[in-house]
C-alpha cells in the first residue's frame, strides 16, 4: 500500500506529514505522545493514525470516548487527518448529558479504546476500537484532497446559563491560528516537552495540550490524572512546559512547602501556564516565592480558543491575562454592548469582545444562539468583564452572567443543574449559585425547597443524582434547605438574596 499522502492545507501537523513521507528519517523517530509507560514517536503516530483515518474517512461525524489516554489522542489526530469532525465525549458524563450530546451532534460512529465499556446512551452507535498498532502499514485515504480550513474539526460542548450544553463548532483554521499565535507568544517550539494532566474533552487539554505540541513537532507527556508528584517527576526529567487550571496550581502551591523536589522541578521549567479561570494572586505569589518562577496566564474560551496571554518575553504580572494574541482584535464595550470603551486606565470596566481567525463558526443546530453571541459587525460577546492597564494588559474582573459558575476550571451553567435537581422526587424548587472556594475557585451550592420538609434529600443524594445525570464536576458540594425561594413580584428567583445567615 502507498503511504497516506494528505495535503492538509494548512497542514495542521507538518511534523507528522514529514514522518509519513520519510518513515526512516530523523523526524519520524522524534517522540510525539507519552501517556504513562506508553508512547509514540511521530513515525509510530503516523503508522497508527493513518489507517484509522482511512477507516473513518467516510463517516459524517465521529464521537470519541475521550478518556485521558493515548487512544484519545490517536483518534482525534486520525479524525483531523481524515477531515472528519470529531465530538470528544466526557467519559464521566451522565446519561442525560450524553443523550443530549449524541442526539444533537448525531455522530455515525463512536471511537473508544479496546475493552472500554460504553454506557447505554451510546448503544445505538456503531463502535470502532482505537487499535494502537504501530506495525500497521500506512494507508491512503479514499478521497484525500485538502480539507477546507473552514471545515469543522471539533465540536466541543460547553455550558450556557440555561438549558443543556451547546456544541461549539471549531474549524481547522481556528486551531491552526490559535496554536501559532501561542507559539509566537510563548516561543513554543518543537524542542519543548509539555506536561499536563488535563481532561481531553475540552479545548485546554485537547487543543492546547495535545494538538499544540503536535503542531510544533514537539511532544507531550500526559499524566493520566493530575498529581503534583507526576508534575515534579516530568519536569525534573526534561519536560519544559506545564499547563494547568488554577485548581492544579493551587494544589501545587499547597504542596510546595513540604516538597522541595517539586519546587526544584518547577524552577527548571521554561514556562508555567495557567488558564480556564483566574489564578488567585495569593497562589501566584506562593509559587513565585517557593520556586523563583512566575506562572503566566492566558485567557480563552471554547468559542474563541485563545485571546490573550502574558508573553514569554513580557512582564509576568499576577492577576492579569496579558495582551491580545497576534491576529486577535479585542475591545471592551459599555453596557449597550456596542460602544467601545477607549480607556486604558486600569479601572474602566467593559465587556470583552473579540474578533479574529481564532473564533468558532457556530453553535451546532442553534442559529439563534449563534446570532445572539455576535454583534452585527462580527464581534463575539465573551460575557467576561475586564479593565485594561495603560500598557494594554487585560485584567478580568468578573463576568456578566451570575448563572455561569467556574469550578475546577469547568464552566457550569446554573440552569442545567437546577433542571436536574428538579427531576429529583425530593425537590420541589431549586436554585443554584456559585460561592468562592479556595481549591475549586467556585463551588456549586444548591438551594432547595424539599418536597417533604420532614425528610429533605441529603447533599450526597443530590450530588449523586446530578453526577449520574450530568457529570460529577457539576454536582453540588453544599445544599441548603429553605421553606421558599426568595422571588420578586414577577415570580423570578432573586439569587442575590440567597445567602446563608
Ligand atoms: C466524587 N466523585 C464522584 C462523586 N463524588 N463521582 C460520581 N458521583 C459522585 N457523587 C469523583 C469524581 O468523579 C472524581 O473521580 C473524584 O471523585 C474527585 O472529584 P472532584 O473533587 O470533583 O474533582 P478532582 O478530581 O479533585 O478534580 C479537580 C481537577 C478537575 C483535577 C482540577 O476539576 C479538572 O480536571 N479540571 C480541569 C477542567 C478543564 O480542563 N477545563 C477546561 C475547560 P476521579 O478521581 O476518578 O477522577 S475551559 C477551556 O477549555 C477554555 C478554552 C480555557 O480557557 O482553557
Ligand atoms: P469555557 O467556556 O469553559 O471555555 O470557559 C471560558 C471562560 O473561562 C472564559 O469566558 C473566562 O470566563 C474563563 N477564563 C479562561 N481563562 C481565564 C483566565 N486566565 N482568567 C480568568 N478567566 C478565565
Amino acid at each position: 500500500m502507498s503511504p497516506l499522502s494528505l495535503d492538509l492545507s494548512p497542514d495542521l501537523f507538518p511534523a507528522l506529514t514529514e514522518a509519513q513521507a520519510d518513515p526512516d528519517g530523523p523526524g519520524a523517530h522524534r517522540p510525539a505522545l507519552r501517556f504513562g509507560d506508553r508512547s509514540l514517536t511521530y513515525g509510530e503516530l503516523a503508522a497508527t493514525a493513518s489507517p484509522l483515518a482511512a477507516r473513518v474517512a467516510e463517516a459524517g461525524r465521529i464521537a470519541v470516548w475521550a478518556t485521558p489516554t493515548l487512544e484519545t489522542a490517536v483518534a482525534v489526530v486520525a479524525a483531523l487527518l481524515a477531515g472528519v469532525p470529531a465530538v470528544p465525549l466526557n467519559p464521566k458524563s451522565g446519561e442525560s448529558e450524553l443523550g443530549h450530546i449524541v442526539s444533537d451532534s448525531a455522530p455515525t460512529l463512536v471511537l473508544a479504546a479496546p475493552g472500554t465499556q460504553l454506557p447505554p446512551a451510546l448503544a445505538a452507535l456503531e463502535r470502532l476500537d482505537i487499535d494502537i498498532d504501530t506495525s500497521a502499514p500506512t494507508t491512503s485515504l479514499p478521497s484525500p484532497g485538502a480539507p477546507d480550513p473552514e471545515s469543522p474539526a471539533l465540536i466541543v460542548y460547553t455550558s450556557g446559563t440555561t438549558g443543556p450544553p451547546k456544541g461549539a463548532v471549531i474549524p481547522r483554521r481556528a486551531i491552526a491560528t490559535t496554536l501559532d499565535a501561542l507559539a509566537d507568544a510563548w516561543q513554543w517550539t518543537g524542542d519543548d516537552i509539555l506536561v499536563h494532566g488535563l481532561p481531553l474533552f475540552h479545548v485546554h487539554g485537547l487543543i492546547l495540550g495535545i494538538l499544540g505540541p503536535l503542531r510544533r513537532g514537539g511532544s507531550v507527556r500526559h499524566l493520566g490524572r493530575f498529581e503534583t508528584a507526576g508534575v515534579a517527576r516530568e519536569l525534573s526529567e526534561g519536560a519544559t512546559m506545564l499547563f494547568g487550571v488554577p485548581t492544579m496550581y493551587h494544589r501545587i502551591a499547597e504542596t510546595l512547602p513540604d516538597d522541595p523536589a517539586l519546587a526544584k522541578a518547577l524552577a527548571r521549567a521554561r514556562l508555567l501556564v495557567s488558564g480556564s479561570a483566574a489564578l488567585p494572586v495569593h497562589d501566584h505569589e506562593r509559587i513565585a516565592q517557593a520556586t523563583g518562577r512566575r506562572v503566566i496566564e492566558r485567557y480563552g474560551m471554547t468559542e474563541t480558543l485563545m485571546n490573550t496571554s502574558v508573553r514569554a518575553d513580557g512582564e509576568p504580572r499576577a492577576g492579569t491575562v496579558g495582551v491580545p494574541l497576534p491576529g486577535v482584535e479585542l475591545r471592551l464595550t459599555e453596557e449597550d454592548g456596542t460602544t467601545a470603551v477607549e480607556a486604558y486606565d486600569g479601572e474602566t470596566v467593559g465587556e470583552i469582545q473579540v474578533r479574529g481567525p481564532n473564533l468558532f463558526t457556530e453553535y451546532l443546530n442553534r442559529p439563534e444562539a449563534t446570532a445572539a453571541a455576535f454583534t452585527e459587525d462580527g464581534w463575539f460577546r465573551t460575557g467576561d468583564m475586564a479593565v485594561r492597564d495603560p500598557d494594554g494588559y487585560v485584567r478580568i474582573v468578573g463576568r456578566k452572567a451570575t448563572d455561569l459558575i467556574k469550578s475546577g476550571g469547568y464552566k457550569i451553567g446554573a440552569g442545567e443543574i437546577e433542571n436536574a435537581l428538579l427531576e429529583h422526587p425530593g425537590v420541589r424548587e431549586a436554585a443554584v449559585t456559585g460561592e468562592p472556594d479556595a481549591d475549586l475557585g467556585e463551588r456549586i451550592v444548591a438551594w432547595i425547597v424539599p418536597a417533604d420538609p420532614q425528610s429533605p434529600p441529603t447533599v450526597d443524594e443530590l450530588a449523586d443524582h446530578v453526577a449520574r445525570r450530568l457529570a460529577p464536576h457539576k454536582r453540588p458540594r453544599v445544599v441548603h434547605h429553605l421553606d421558599a425561594l426568595p422571588r420578586n413580584d414577577m415570580g423570578k428567583i432573586m439569587k442575590r438574596a440567597l445567602t446563608h445567615d
